[in-house]
């Protein structure tokens, strides 16, 4: 496996790790297919991709034994995971895996189409076990249950969700991360004491998906989830298109339109952005994070996507004055909740800088697409590789040699379809 970064993260990251086979896949396909070797090897009986990989490596909090997965009976044998699982990016990740050892030819071109045809039944399990077990009211927006399913751990988007956590017993917390990391740009403490709250509670409850909504106090219809699981859906319908297996593309499309119907019933009218759910509150959030710009993740509303394309590009985000890059922070640097060196709380994410160019791209956004790589490319050109950048000066922050950052550098320099 890749791990996701040198010293901060020494294990195997189930979105990092998709995103990483697509860079991989230009310096060989054969090494692309053995990643998700190991991401599909740990795929869990019920069709959950688990949200880490456990190395060999025990400097990481929290690891193996404090996830407690040991009693999942879900969980293969013999493979260390977590219990949770990761924004579903996979399915788009491995398009774009095929097309470019498609486009090598010869040898990369023949394991790529072999690996498709294995990976497509394995991401429709995966697809399938998202909507049945995370959207069992039927509204459509993915339901989480802590905010490592995100992917943007400590987002001011989840602070409502986080605040009404008591964690009646404090447990010790030793940061492995604090050692390769600047504190004041991680999560704190008591943050860390509500994730590891949220753990506990899946715990209690065997990690059963049945029994997880009635015990779990973070409950958010994530709708970057959501927009990410419709834009992974329409990519596995094509795939199964080409696989011959019409039900299955079917079943795909409608899931994406289930998906994209409830991101953009999300959207607040007056902001113009999407919105997560709060369960246990029975409302949607109103905390705007580049998580509102889900519609440019899944498309579907012309209006809707024109006017959030207009919002990304203006200034409070993308053409904010302050802005080294035009590229769009995680939190506006005009809102008073942004912290501009904090993690998921204001700074750039070159994975997301990317991730926005390539559905920009795959809606036929061309100019959004070219100027999301011209500038994610300008930051990365100081090889830092930085896991996030503090968006006014640019400079690197978080892990450095972070792999997907690396990916996104890889993939916008050597594919053909940024040409
Ligand atoms: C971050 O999350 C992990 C927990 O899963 C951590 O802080 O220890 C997030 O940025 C997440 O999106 C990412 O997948 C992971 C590894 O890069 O790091």
């Amino acid at each position: 496996m890749v791990t996701a970064a040198p010293h901060l993260y020494p294990h195997q990251w189930s979105w990092d790790a998709a995103f990483v086979s697509v860079g991989l896949a230009h310096l060989s396909v054969a090494r692309a297919i053995v990643e998700w070797d190991t991401i599909f090897g740990a795929q869990w009986a019920t069709g959950m991709l688990p949200h880490i990989v456990f190395a060999d490596e025990p400097d990481y909090f929290p690891g193996f034994g404090v996830w407690g997965t040991e009693i999942a009976a879900a969980r293969p044998d013999g493979v260390e995971s977590s219990g949770i699982c990761q924004p579903p990016v996979h399915a788009l990740c491995i398009e774009q895996l095929v097309a470019i050892g498609r486009a090598q030819g010869g040898e990369a071109a023949e394991r790529a189409d072999a690996f498709m045809a294995d990976a497509v039944p394995r991401l429709a399990r995966w697809h399938a076990w998202m909507s049945r077990a995370r959207d069992r009211e039927g509204i459509g927006l993915v339901e989480i249950h802590h905010g490592w399913e995100s992917g943007m751990d400590n987002s001011p988007r989840f602070d409502p969700f986080y605040e009404r956590i008591e964690v009646a017993t404090p447990k010790a917390l030793p940061r492995t991360d604090l050692k390769y990391a600047d504190a004041s740009e991680r999560p704190s403490d008591r943050e860390y004491q509500r994730y590891i709250h949220l753990i506990d509670q899946m715990i209690a409850v065997e990690f059963e998906d049945d029994r997880i909504p009635a015990v779990i106090d973070f409950r958010c219809g994530d709708v970057f989830m959501t927009a990410s699981l419709a834009a992974s859906a329409e990519a596995l319908a094509r795939m199964a298109d080409e696989t011959g297996d019409a039900d299955l593309a079917a079943t795909e499309r409608a899931r994406a339109e289930h998906a994209r119907t409830a991101v953009l019933a999300s959207v607040d009218p007056t902001t113009g952005l999407c919105r997560d759910y709060d369960y246990h509150a029975g409302h949607h959030t109103d905390v705007a994070s580049i998580a509102g710009f889900s519609a440019l993740i899944c498309g579907g509303d012309d209006a809707v996507v024109a006017r959030q394309r207009a919002i990304l590009t203006g200034p409070q985000w993308m053409g904010h004055p302050d802005n080294r890059y035009p590229l769009p922070p995680s939190i506006s640097l005009d809102d008073p909740a942004c912290r501009p060196r904090e993690y998921w709380r204001g700074p750039v994410w070159p994975i997301m800088n990317w991730l926005f160019a390539h559905c920009a791209l795959q809606q036929g956004d061309t100019a959004l697409a070219s100027g999301l790589r011209e500038a994610g490319l300008a930051q990365l050109a100081d090889e830092e590789f930085g896991e996030y950048y503090e968006p006014r000066t640019g400079e690197p922050l978080g892990s450095h040699q972070q792999s997907w950052s690396a990916m996104a550098a890889l993939d916008w320099l050597t594919a053909d379809r940024w040409r």
